[in-house]
C-alpha cells in the first residue's frame, strides 16, 4: 500500500498526484497542515517537507525523486521517452528546474522585477515547446508533470497571462485534456 504525505496547495505534491494518477496507482492520502506540521513528518523527512511516499516501511521524500521511483517501479504507463537522447533532455529540464522555480516565487513574493524574470523564464518554456509538443519530447511525461502545477498556479493564483507564450499557452490546454492535470485545475480553484 501507498501512503503520500500531501498537501493540496503544494504544487511538489502535485507533481506526485499527477504520476500517480496518470499511472493508475491507488494511494492512501495524509494532508498535512503546512502551517503546523505534526512533528512526525520529521521522521518522514528530515527536511519537514512534503511530499513524501511510503510504500510499506520504504519513505521517500522530494517529488523528482520520487516520481523517478514510481517510474521504475510502476513502469507502465511510460512516462519517460524511449529515446536516451530524448529522455536526457526531459531530465535536464527537471534537473534545471529552478529556473522556473526561482522567478515563480520571487514573483509570488512580489521582488522587484520579477515579472519580467518570470516573463523571461516563461519565454524560454515557449521556445522548447515551439520545438516539440511536450517538454518530455514528442510525447506527455515526467518533464511536463514536473512543471505543470506551477504554471497551472501561475495562472490562476497570480493572474500571470500566458497570451504572449502560445506553444506554453497551447501546452497547457493539451495537458488540461488529461483527466489528471483536470483534477489538479480543479484543486487549485477550490483550494
Ligand atoms: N524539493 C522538494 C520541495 C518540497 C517543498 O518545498 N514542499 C513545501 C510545500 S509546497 C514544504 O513542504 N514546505 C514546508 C517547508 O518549507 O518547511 C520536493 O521537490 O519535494
Amino acid at each position: 500500500m501507498i501512503t503520500l504525505y500531501d498537501a493540496d496547495r503544494c504544487p511538489y505534491c502535485a507533481r506526485v498526484r499527477i504520476a500517480l494518477a496518470e499511472k493508475g496507482i491507488e494511494y492512501e492520502k495524509v494532508e498535512i497542515d503546512l502551517s503546523d506540521r505534526p512533528a512526525w513528518i520529521y521522521e518522514k523527512n528530515p527536511l519537514g517537507k512534503v511530499p513524501v511516499l511510503e510504500e510499506d516501511a520504504f519513505v521517500l521524500p522530494e517529488s523528482a525523486v520520487i516520481n523517478e521511483y514510481l517510474e521504475e517501479r510502476y513502469p507502465e504507463p511510460s512516462l519517460w521517452p524511449a529515446d536516451p537522447g530524448e529522455r536526457a533532455l526531459a531530465r535536464l529540464l527537471v534537473f534545471r528546474f529552478d529556473e522556473l522555480s526561482r522567478p515563480y516565487y520571487a514573483l509570488r513574493r512580489g521582488d522587484d522585477g520579477a515579472g519580467a524574470g518570470f516573463d523571461s523564464a516563461l519565454a524560454r518554456l515557449n521556445a522548447v515547446l515551439d520545438a516539440r509538443s511536450f517538454l518530455t519530447g514528442r510525447e506527455f511525461g515526467l518533464a511536463d508533470i514536473a512543471y505543470v502545477p506551477w504554471i497551472l498556479r501561475a495562472r490562476q493564483r497570480m493572474g500571470v497571462d500566458l497570451d504572449p507564450f502560445p506553444a506554453v499557452e497551447e501546452w497547457a490546454e493539451r495537458l488540461a485534456q488529461r483527466a489528471a492535470v483536470a483534477d489538479e485545475l480543479e484543486l487549485v480553484a477550490s483550494s
